[in-house]
């Protein structure tokens, strides 16, 4: 089987992740036989579905695969299954990216270090022309701290190796850790119901967790008491996974210091939501994984994955 005819629709709004020209070259490239369309809209990328028969897009309903009877594979670069519905009739195989990682990390890594080396004492300090030397004394380096990575799927495994190369102590916790022993970037692996045994020794929790009715509410009430005073908690994962009560008490009451909360239950956080005016939260809109690399890395991906896996679907010379 070869790719004749490929759909795509990445437009996106947010740019960094829409296909560039230099993508479709870059594709030409790699796929020189293979007529590539690509779609104006929803509209028309509708009307040119009947065609295709491997299609790159951001949103795909499970009611689409009907009028898709040439389809072989779906792509899409989001990770979460939020936008692309599986084929109900299962003919169609979609992939969801996982490449997200080597961007998320970095974003949680700002964010971390804002709160280790108090970035924001200095740009208040700034604004009112203050020099506060004296005030830095509890600043404190990721080499000498723990941290537990709680789901440890790509995006987990990603944070684990940037955080080792500073130093850190790492733990991770998944569902079940088969297969996952040995791997150099953490101390110690976990199942899920030890972490509370755990959450006490951390001093950065690092929440990566997929959406969805098997993560609603896992993290709970007494898993955040159950937390280090003074420790920092972070979610680049799905909103889903705790009680935003939960985590505003934890943050007021304690035991927390501080979050990066980068995923909310409901998106966009609603104008009233207390989170907005807490001085020990950075907010960002889902925006962890937004760079200029976006697209370059899911195309790499996708490359690599019909060499890997699809060699048969690259039209033979
Ligand atoms: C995703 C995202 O890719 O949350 O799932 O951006």
């Amino acid at each position: 089987m070869k790719i004749n005819n490929l759909l795509i629709h990445l437009q996106n709004s947010v740019d960094a992740f829409s296909l560039k020209p230099r993508h479709v070259d870059q594709i030409r490239a790699f796929l020189p036989e293979t007529r590539i369309i690509i779609a104006a809209d929803t509209r028309d990328f509708l009307d040119k579905l009947p065609e295709a028969d491997c299609v790159l897009a951001w949103v795909f309903k499970s009611a689409w695969y009907e009028r898709a009877p040439r389809l072989n594979a779906l792509f899409t670069p989001a990770a979460g299954h939020d936008w692309v519905e599986a084929d109900p009739a299962g003919r169609v195989k979609s992939f969801y990216g996982s490449f997200h990682g080597r961007i998320m990390r970095e974003s949680l890594l700002a964010i971390m270090l804002h709160f280790n080396r108090q970035v924001g004492k200095s740009l208040e300090d700034q604004k009112n022309v203050v020099w506060g030397r004296l005030d830095y004394n509890r600043n404190v380096a990721l080499f000498s701290q723990r941290v537990l990575i709680v789901g440890f799927g790509a995006l987990g495994k990603s944070i684990a190796g940037l955080l080792k190369a500073f130093g850190a102590e790492i733990t991770a916790v998944k569902r079940t850790t088969t297969g996952l022993e040995g791997n150099p970037d953490v101390d110690r692996i976990i199942t899920y119901d030890r972490l509370e045994k755990e959450l006490p020794h951390a001093d950065h929790v690092v929440l990566v967790l997929p959406g969805g009715v098997e993560t609603d509410g896992i993290f709970t009430a007494h898993h955040f008491s159950s937390m280090k005073q003074g420790a920092y908690l972070y979610n680049l994962g799905r909103g889903n996974c705790y009680r935003e009560e939960d985590l505003l008490r934890a943050l007021t009451a304690g035991p927390l210091a501080g979050a990066g909360l980068d995923v909310f239950a409901v998106e966009p956080l609603a104008t009233s939501s207390p989170l907005w005016k807490l001085p020990n939260v950075v907010i960002t809109p889902h925006s962890s994984a937004i760079s200029q690399e976006y697209i370059d890395l899911f195309i790499q991906e996708w490359f690599g994955l019909l060499l890997k896996e699809y060699g048969g679907l690259v039209p033979s010379p």
